[in-house]
């Protein structure tokens, strides 16, 4: 039968459950990754684990979030990340080395391949052809581990590219096309397969910022095939055995075709405070900008980064606008310096920022009170670039470039400055010395001691679920609430590896008095209740997202409707997601109000339907927990941890 990319890949890779969409799918993983932010408690978790080493192919943990090193946490982090990945086997990418994201692709991504990662932009990995995903670092750890992963098998939509882009339009524009078209929630359970002529006119790390930016879809992943391109790509980097032709068979199904005209795209804007919230540039023409920021994995790769400087080149950024560049690895910093990139963007003024995270997690350079904040990264939640009335606009390397130097919003296609078109290089300098203890991947070095400073704690415990539940909505919210509302980072950032600490900032900037609620609730031996609307938990794969609400005795989230990553969170973390069966009783439900319920655990364990009394209001309203019966055992136990201990599942 004619299959597409996803079912390849996908049924290459089943070891159980079924391929038809909609229903439950355990996958093989090839790869894993993790961030420093989410890797140190997947690293503890995979520790309480108790196996000798890594059994995937590949686990490689980077980082790249925290390397802001204020006071000596995210150092200690690093030391711990470092002798965990020599002792069980883990590449280890040393702070310096780049972005998770665009290094993987550099030097590790495989088309065909499976790829799990603690980031909800491992999907970058699409652009060369791998079903890469995004998880909650304990998946990432069983994964580590050679256990499956299981994710609702998706629905795939081909995206039909035909045309070329217009000079000054890159794939930063395709990518806001795309979302202004799907916006940010109602996607779920789905993956996007690029298709089509216009294909071959996209270089990978082009394809990469597309798929990349689907997070911001909400989608499972997207992919593109593995082409001529793709090999020109491997070869560049010295990895051509790593190449194999990927393409969907003709006549593959697909639940939905849309098309887009690359010709016909324009520059475009995410404008605040939702990457769904597209505009074009021409309709902000004009509008004065304070801040110009370049990088991050959407972003940074040497392509993106020579157009800047060739833009820059000779002339001077606007008097008005503080200008940043954040290359995407080392390679990038490298070959820019070589070519005399480096200098061009430092004569025309632009800051020089480490080659990291930085700025697009909020704890670098967060702008001025009000300011208008132009970036090339993928999210621009409010507060997440550290102020909370700062303006963040997503665009294009070019549109980024051309405001650098007006001061103002700028069309790319009507600015002199654009190169006619920066190819990729026939080779990109390779240098794998900051990839620690690949000589030992896999095998790992059994007595390497643990480095554990004071900033490393512990992974909370679960309890079992509950019979009855005597809750409280500690905190009602409204509709796409993402991780970052949830769990701020920024500042923030440096307690990942400390639970009791971090979850005093859980709803930091939505409900301030959440922490003492919460904990006043929890500790009078009643259950936290989360109200929520619609596609809450949007963003990243951060599960302290649910695990510093577990800390603090959530037991259970009320919303309209739940994001993927977020929802498995939730479920792994022993924290009931509930779907109200009438949307509209979302309105009948007030933050403070008493819910309870007799018989919770019971109607769990069975088809999830569960009654909740509004003892406050004297009113009662439905909701349901479709968890497969792997999940509900999750939840009943009080976690994964929990339930693997308890013998409930492997
Ligand atoms: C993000 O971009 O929001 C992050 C920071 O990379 C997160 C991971 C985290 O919170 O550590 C993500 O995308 O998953
Ligand atoms: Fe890092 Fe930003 Fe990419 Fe997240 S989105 S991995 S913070 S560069």
């Amino acid at each position: 039968m004619a299959k597409n990319i996803v079912e390849k890949i996908l049924s290459a890779h089943r070891v159980a459950g079924s391929l038809v969409p909609g229903e439950e799918l355990a996958i093989r993983i090839d790869q894993t990754l993790t961030q420093d932010a989410t890797g140190t408690m997947a690293y503890l978790q995979f520790e309480s684990m108790g196996l000798d080493r890594v059994k995937a192919d590949l686990a490689v943990s980077y980082v790249d979030h925290n390397t802001i090193q204020v006071g000596f946490e995210n150092a200690d982090d690093h030391a711990y990340l470092k002798s965990v990945a020599q002792r069980y086997g883990i590449v280890f990418s040393r702070p310096g080395n780049g972005i998770c994201h665009q290094l993987h692709l550099e030097r590790f991504g495989k088309p065909g391949a499976t790829l799990l990662g603690s980031d909800s932009h491992t999907p970058t990995g699409g652009g060369i052809g791998m079903i890469a995903i995004g998880a909650g670092g304990i998946d990432v750890a069983v994964a580590m581990g050679g256990g499956p992963f299981y994710l609702t098998c998706p629905k795939v939509t081909r995206v039909l590219l035909t045309g070329a882009l217009q000079a000054g339009v890159s794939a930063k524009d395709v990518i806001l096309t795309v979302l202004a078209r799907f916006g940010t929630k109602g996607n779920v359970g789905r993956v996007l397969e690029y298709a089509g002529p216009g294909v071959s006119t996209l270089g990978v790390p082009a394809r990469a910022t597309i798929t990349n930016m689907g997070a911001e879809l909400g989608v499972t992943t997207s992919v593109f095939p593995s082409d001529a391109v793709t090999h020109a790509f491997l070869v560049a980097q010295g990895r051509e055995a790593d190449w194999v032709e990927l393409t969907a068979d003709d006549g593959a199904d697909y639940e939905q075709t849309v098309e887009i005209d690359l010709g016909a795209v324009e520059p475009m804007a995410a404008c605040p405070h939702s990457p769904g919230n597209v505009a074009s540039i021409a309709s902000l023409a004009g509008r004065r900008v304070n801040q110009v920021l370049i990088g991050s994995c959407t972003n940074s790769s040497y392509r993106d980064l020579k157009t800047v400087a060739l833009m820059v080149r000779g002339r001077k950024v606007h008097p008005d606008v503080e200008v940043g560049v954040a290359p995407g690895s080392r390679q990038v910093v490298a070959m820019l310096a070589k070519e005399g990139l480096l200098a061009d963007l430092v004569q025309a003024g632009v800051r020089l920022l480490e080659n990291a995270c930085g700025f697009c997690i909020g704890n670098h350079m967060s702008p001025g009170t009000d300011a208008v904040s132009l970036r090339t990264s993928n999210r621009n939640f409010e507060g997440r670039s550290g102020t909370l009335s700062a303006q963040i606009f997503l665009v294009s390397p070019e549109t980024a470039a051309a405001a650098a130097l007006t001061g103002v919003f700028t069309d790319p296609r009507a600015c002199e400055a654009v190169p006619a078109g920066v190819e990729e290089p026939a080779t990109f300098d390779v240098d794998d010395s900051m990839f620690l203890f690949r000589e030992t991947a896999g095998r790992g070095v059994p007595e390497t001691a643990i480095v554990r400073g004071p900033n490393i704690g512990e992974v909370p415990a679960g309890k079992p679920l509950p019979e009855t539940l005597n809750g409280v909505a500690a905190v009602k919210v409204g509709d796409k609430i993402t991780t970052d509302h949830i769990m701020p980072a920024g500042a923030r950032l440096k307690y990942r590896s400390n639970v009791p600490q971090y979850a005093k900032y859980v709803f930091e900037h939505v409900d301030a008095a959440f922490y003492k609620n919460a904990s006043a609730i929890r500790d009078a031996g009643r259950h936290v209740v989360i109200v929520a609307g619609e596609s809450y938990g949007q963003g990243s794969s951060r599960e302290h997202a649910a695990m510093c609400p577990m800390y603090l005795g959530v037991k259970a989230v009320l919303a309209r409707s739940i994001e993927r990553i977020h929802c498995a969170n939730l479920i792994n973390f022993g924290i009931v997601p509930f779907i109200f069966d009438r949307p509209e009783d979302y309105d009948a439900v007030a933050q403070g109000d008493e819910l309870a319920c007799d018989g919770f655990r019971s109607a769990l364990a069975g088809d999830g339907r569960v009654t909740f009394v509004n003892a406050t209001r004297g009113t009662s309203f439905t909701a349901t927990a479709a968890l497969s019966d792997r999940q509900k055992r999750i939840v009943l136990n009080g976690g994964l941890l929990a339930a693997v201990a308890a013998g409930h599942v492997s």
